[in-house]
């Protein structure tokens, strides 16, 4: 007997229940145990209906991705479920919990299906950069028609129970206790009407109805606009289009080729590598996950800007009460209504309530007096760039607020143990750098002070969980991670303008690859003007900072978005870069200026110096333990920066490179065009000549 799929008669009925924490996933040892259980059920003629259900948290997740690239191991899935589907016994699926991938599956092989309120279903295997691969894709359309099946399919969402029932997908939502008391009055139905096993196989009436129709085109012609980069969501539409076109069998066989084809994709590799790394992230190397951790009960934010604004509202969204400090009532009113425009927007889609717009609000506190920190148990300052500000801030907090609080410090590029060296306290400073707009963006980059104890490092790691962040725990250096890797390819991208490309030319290029936004689109966005005070910073400490065209921007007024214009032109009320002759020629101007004479560069040029540039800092990064692993750098450039999560992040698509292609790269540049940026990582080196990866260092 499987210790992880048991069965047992209740009645009239056999239950087969999965318990195989933490989600049920359909590992060999469940698939085997499913065998078994189905066989002892179908012996034992007291059982005249059988019902499956799981223990723990969830009904089956899905496959076992950690089973993914490993010699797959009989029973396959499909054939599980459809020994499921064939039984002559009725076998009713009852969910809680979120049934998800080869377990929707699983329970469309089943032949009634039940769920409790609060269940989800859904397929989500085109996020792995795969598609149901064990019969999702020709029983999904026989249950709810192709259009419906298309939009769970390509786009991976989750479904509620109720909508699914309303699709077709699930026979009732009850509200038993738990699923399995769901299940029995179920099944005793089943057997009381003497119900026949109800096979989705055989149900052809939708997808007849469906055959030929236009939809299939029209999901395509949607992605080719939304994801043309995408291998797995095309093939997606190809399989549930073959499940209108070819009776069951040839179905599932076309199923497996397109399946087979999405498994063996560098995507699949990327997105599997990415859904892992986001939770390996959280626990961090040195860190015992049984550290101690403060309670976060009430945070104080500084500054009601953008960022300060956006930070409180985190805490607003998950109850925590935070108040938001300012200088002066205008900009709190400002601050605030900013807040509330927000929530308005998100209510307005539909996403929150007007009565939950309220409540937030009412847990933001505004307030010009350091006194309403004394008893918070975290405080984050967001104000600007300023080191000579951030000290006198912190000098005030240790003044006021009680023993025990948590003090962070936003900052994007300062020094976390210059600003804890203002308080009497630096075990209890630490760097939360959250990315804009910190409200939107799921990023969190966590940055431990030399003296940062480790648990205000556990705690901060934990509040990011709460706030729905994804935590990444890095070291203190200029730049941190992800910024230090952001400030060499912007400072690539802008010598590449200085000696030919064109601001937009250098833009395609990382978007053809796939990140959202190119490098001077995004400068545009953050304004100009952020990037010229931390040049003129670097200038005023004495750091020799190269001229750069883009002072020239700031120096002009032309500070992005904000001013309509920056490196592009941004029509009113248009957020769209538009490229501006006038810009072209200031930057002319500017290589006249610096005896520079203009060559055309070519696309593979522009995408190996910007990301071969941010791969050599990535390899500095991790050789200086700033970052403990390559995946902690994949993590933060995938959630702060969004690098293409099918491409698994930049120092895994280094490894698919292969790294002495890019050392060699890498050499190249710096014999043609100088600057440390372009030293050789000794870690990088060292890696090649041991023929080893960055995975080799997760
Ligand atoms: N396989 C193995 N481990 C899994 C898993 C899975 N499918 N899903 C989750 N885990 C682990 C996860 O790594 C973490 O482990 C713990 O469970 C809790 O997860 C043939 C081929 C279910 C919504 O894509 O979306 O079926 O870090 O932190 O936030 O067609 O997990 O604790 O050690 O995410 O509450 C399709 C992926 C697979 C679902 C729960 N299924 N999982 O979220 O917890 S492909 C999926 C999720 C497939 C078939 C195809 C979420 C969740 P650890 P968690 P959560």
């Amino acid at each position: 007997m499987s210790e992880v799929v048991t069965y047992k008669r209740e009645g009239a009925i056999g239950v087969i229940t999965i318990d195989y924490p933490p989600v049920n996933a359909l590992s060999h040892a469940v698939r085997s145990g499913l065998l078994d259980a189905l066989s002892q059920g179908q012996a034992d003629e007291e059982a005249k209906a059988l019902l499956l259900v799981c223990e723990g948290r969830t009904f089956v997740a899905g496959a076992d991705i950690r089973e993914f690239g490993k010699p797959m191991q009989e029973p396959s899935l499909p054939s599980v479920v459809n020994a499921y589907e064939s039984s002559d016994k009725p076998i009713v699926a009852a969910i809680h919990g979120t049934a998800l991938g080869g377990g929707l599956e699983l329970a469309m092989g089943c032949h009634y299906r039940v769920a409790v309120p609060g269940a989800k279903v859904g397929l989500p295997e085109v996020k792995l950069g795969l598609l149901p691969g064990a019969g999702g894709t020709q029983r999904l359309p026989r249950l709810t028609g192709a259009r419906k099946a298309l939009e769970m399919i390509t786009t991976g969402n989750f479904i509620s129970a109720e909508e699914a029932l309303e699709a077709g997908i699930l026979d009732e939502v009850r509200s038993e206790d738990t699923a399995r008391a769901a299940g029995v009055v179920i099944a005793g139905d089943v057997i009381a009407q003497m119900k026949p096993p109800r096979r989705v196989r055989d149900m052809e009436e939708k997808v007849r109805a469906d055959r030929g129709s236009d939809v299939f085109d029209e999901f395509r012609a949607t992605l080719e606009k939304k994801s043309p980069n995408l291998f797995a969501p095309f093939r997606c539409v190809d399989a549930v289009q073959a499940a209108t076109d070819l009776p069951f069998e040839e179905g599932v066989k076309r199923e497996r080729e397109l399946f087979m084809e999405c498994m063996k994709s560098p995507q699949r590799d990327g997105l599997v590598h990415a859904f892992f790394a986001e939770r390996e992230a959280s626990r961090v190397p040195g860190l015992p996950r049984d550290t101690p951790v403060r309670s976060v009960d009430s945070a104080g934010i500084i500054g009601a800007g953008t960022m300060g604004g956006g930070i409180a509202m985190n805490f607003a969204n998950v109850g925590i009460p935070v108040f938001l400090l300012e200088q002066k009532q205008e900009a709190l009113d400002k601050g605030l209504a900013l807040i509330r425009r927000n929530y308005e927007s998100t209510a307005r889609k539909g996403r929150i309530t007007s009565q939950q717009v309220e409540e937030r609000m009412a847990l933001i506190r505004p307030t010009l007096s350091y006194d309403d920190f004394s008893d918070v148990d975290l405080v984050i300052e967001a104000v600007f760039e300023n080191m000579d500000v951030k000290k006198e801030i912190f000098g005030e907090l240790d003044r006021v607020c009680k023993a025990g609080v948590i003090l962070a410090s936003n900052t994007s590029t300062l020094d976390i143990d210059e600003i804890a060296s203002a308080t009497s306290r630096p075990e209890d400073v630490v760097g939360m750098h959250f990315f804009s707009p910190a409200n939107v963006m799921k990023l969190l980059e966590n940055v431990r002070g030399s003296k940062t104890s480790s648990e205000v490092q556990a705690t901060v790691m934990k509040v990011a969980k709460r706030i729905g962040k994804v935590g990444v725990m890095v070291g203190n250096c200029y730049g941190f991670v992800g910024n230090r890797m952001l400030h060499r390819r912007g400072a690539e991208a802008t010598a590449l303008v200085n000696e030919g490309a064109t601001p937009q030319q250098v833009d395609k290029v990382l978007t053809d690859f796939g990140f959202p936004m190119g490098q001077f689109a995004m400068s545009d966005l953050a304004g100009i003007d952020v990037g010229y005070r931390i040049r003129q910073e670097r200038r005023k400490a004495g750091e020799q900072v190269a001229p750069n065209w883009m002072d020239k921007l700031a120096e002009e007024g032309r500070l992005g978005q904000k001013t309509q214009a920056g490196v592009y032109r941004y029509e009113e009320g248009s957020r769209k870069p538009v490229p501006d002759p006038a810009v072209d020629a200031l930057i002319e101007q500017f290589r006249m200026e610096h005896g520079i004479r203009p060559r055309s560069i070519s696309n593979d040029e522009i995408l190996e110096r910007c990301l071969y540039v941010m791969v050599n800092e990535g390899a500095k990064i991790l050789d200086e333990r700033v970052a403990s692993r390559a995946l902690d750098i994949d993590v933060v450039w995938i959630h702060g920066y969004g690098f293409p999560s099918y491409r698994g992040g930049p120092m895994f698509w280094a490894d698919q490179v292969g790294l002495e292609t890019i050392l060699a790269s890498i050499k190249r540049f710096r014999d043609t065009s100088g600057g440390d940026q372009w030293e050789p990582s000794a870690l990088l080196e060292k890696l090649v000549s041991e023929k080893r990866r960055f995975s080799d260092l997760n």
